[in-house]
């Protein structure tokens, strides 16, 4: 009989008292990832409707955005948590000042997939909370990744899942309303070293810098290029779908910063995005950059900071690093580096 995510929580967790308090919060995102997959599920007119306000990126709130934030402020509420920071609003908040905790969440990761009914959902990145933040609150989600307890995210979709990690391995859980819980799908997933599939929102081509060009170039060239073999492209538009791909048969996923107004730095979040799925991704074999600096060794400036975000198989992410970081060497290999391109037809 597969494990259930309490059982597991509680033999990740053992004694450790800041231990028990991440699994604690676990079990309340869990319980709130039901009721909102609930919501999703019961369906109804409006909730991908636009609610006339925007986020702290600017991004044009929907109702299930709203919906979801209410649900999980109140899982941070119940949870021994002293900070809580979301997509949705604009600065931390403070909860229970003396708790050894700081979260922060995308509610809802994919809100422009709601209406079209494609996958969608929810980012957690769980912080320790040390005397200087408590301190000074403004430096609490300007912790590097690595520093994370617990990390992951639901998936809402034909199957609500949890992906997780707590620094030791990268676990699958499945919401089961037969058993009314969450039970284990994958005990430990390892991501495959070679990867066969990328993702990449290819409609930005003529923003990216050279180097990410040349390299798409060259997997979009297949067996005819340097790469000798054809890649697949796969992308579903919600981090949590893509990222979960990648963690079951490998790849690559790519949102690189361009030259678009406000895209120097792509458009994911670091703290609540990049942050845990890279934690995910690493925990499951794989690796994750900003193209120049591991994700996990990135010292935010802010909470809603944004960042560059190529992560998936380690080889074919060293690839792109080194696409980053030495261009010419490539130029002399890559048989359409400087020529026509292949989005150019
Ligand atoms: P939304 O939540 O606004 O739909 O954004 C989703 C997202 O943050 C991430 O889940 C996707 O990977 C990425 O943005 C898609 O961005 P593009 O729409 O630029 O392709």
């Amino acid at each position: 009989m597969a494990s259930s995510l309490d059982a597991h929580l509680e033999s990740q967790c053992g004694n450790d008292p800041l231990k028990r308090q991440v699994g604690t919060t676990i079990r309340n995102l869990a319980t709130a990832a039901v009721k909102l997959r609930n919501k999703i599920t019961a369906g109804g007119e409006g909730l991908g409707q636009a609610k006339g306000g925007t986020n702290a990126g600017g991004d044009v709130q929907k109702e299930l955005d709203v919906v979801a934030d209410k649900i999980f402020m109140e899982a941070a509420e119940a949870s021994p948590l002293a900070f809580f920071g979301s997509e949705e609003q604009d600065d931390a908040v403070l909860l229970k000042p003396d708790a050894g905790l700081a979260m922060a969440i995308d509610p809802l990761d994919g809100s422009s997939n709601i209406e079209t009914d494609v996958t969608i959902g929810t980012i957690f990145s769980i912080l320790p909370v040390e005397e200087e933040h408590r301190a000074d609150p403004s430096k609490v989600f300007r912790q590097k990744g690595s520093r994370q307890l617990g990390a992951g995210f639901f998936v809402y979709g034909p199957q609500l899942l949890l992906v997780m990690s707590m620094g030791n391995g990268t676990h699958v859980f499945i919401f089961s309303p037969g058993f009314g819980g969450f039970v284990e799908l994958n005990a430990s997933i390892a991501i495959a070293d070679k990867a066969n599939e990328f993702a990449i929102n290819a409609s930005n081509y003529r923003h990216w810098d050279q180097p990410i060009r040349s390299y798409i170039d060259d997997l979009l060239a297949g067996s005819e290029g340097p790469r000798e073999r054809d890649f697949n492209m796969r992308w579903v538009g919600s981090l949590v779908a893509d990222c979960y791909r990648i963690l079951l048969r490998g790849g690559i996923f790519l949102y690189p910063g361009d030259g678009r107004k406000n895209y120097a730095k792509g458009r994911l979040r670091l703290v609540y995005e990049a942050n845990p799925v890279a934690f995910c991704v690493e925990n499951a074999g794989g690796r994750a950059t900003d193209g120049t600096t591991p994700i996990l060794d990135i010292e935010p400036e802010g909470l809603h900071d944004r960042t560059p975000l190529v992560f998936g198989s380690g080889r074919e992410v060293e690839r792109v690093a080194r696409y980053i970081a030495d261009p010419s060497a490539l130029a002399e290999r890559s048989p359409l580096f400087g020529k026509r391109s292949l989005f150019r037809a």
